[in-house]
């Protein structure tokens, strides 16, 4: 039986036309300067809470965020009711595009330390005063701010998911 010939290589002459394809980028930095001045619509800051309920302080921050024409996305996750979508959110966030996290939760408040456990981006946790904390909200505000060497996360006051959107605005321009 005759042998076929393999199929010519799909890479065009130099000069006859089609350029090739782009090389596959091989590092996630490589892949972020593919993405660069194309993704303009793409979220900078992301806005998570470990619950439905700490939305009506933290959408203060979204409010803040908007005003001042940052675009950013809100999610509801729990470090210990959600862990893998808390790390498989905060691993993915630098190469998504987002540049700041703000993070706010109550009681035994784990999630801005878990996800600046998973991510090299600048994490800033809103202490929040949920139904049954203790002494004002100091339950979560140490839970937040006494974070142990070389992992840290700004904190700013008890509910002050405002500040957190003041405080994000000047890192995104720093
Ligand atoms: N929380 C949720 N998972 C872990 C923690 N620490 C917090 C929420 C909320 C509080 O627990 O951030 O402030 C109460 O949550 P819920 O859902 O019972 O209202």
């Amino acid at each position: 039986m005759e042998e076929v010939p393999a199929p010519a290589s799909p890479t065009p002459a130099p000069g006859s036309g089609t350029p090739p394809p782009p090389p596959v980028p091989q590092t996630e930095t490589e892949m972020e300067h593919q993405f660069d001045g194309l993704e303009v619509d793409a979220p900078r800051v992301g806005i998570v809470m470990g619950s439905k309920s700490d939305m009506p302080v933290m959408e203060k921050a979204g409010k803040e965020l908007e005003e001042r024409g940052i675009h950013h996305e809100v999610r509801v996750m729990s470090a210990h009711r959600d862990p893998d979508v808390v790390a498989e959110y905060a691993r993915n966030a630098r190469m998504r595009g987002l540049r700041v996290i703000i993070a706010g939760a109550g009681l035994a408040a784990a999630l801005p330390g878990v996800v600046a456990a998973h991510t090299d981006l600048p994490v800033i946790g809103v202490p929040l005063l949920s139904r049954t904390s203790v002494a004002g909200g100091l339950d979560s505000l140490l839970a937040i701010a006494q974070m142990p060497p070389g992992v840290p996360v700004g904190c700013v006051g008890v509910d002050a998911a405002r500040n957190a959107a003041v405080l994000a605005a000047r890192i995104l321009d720093a």
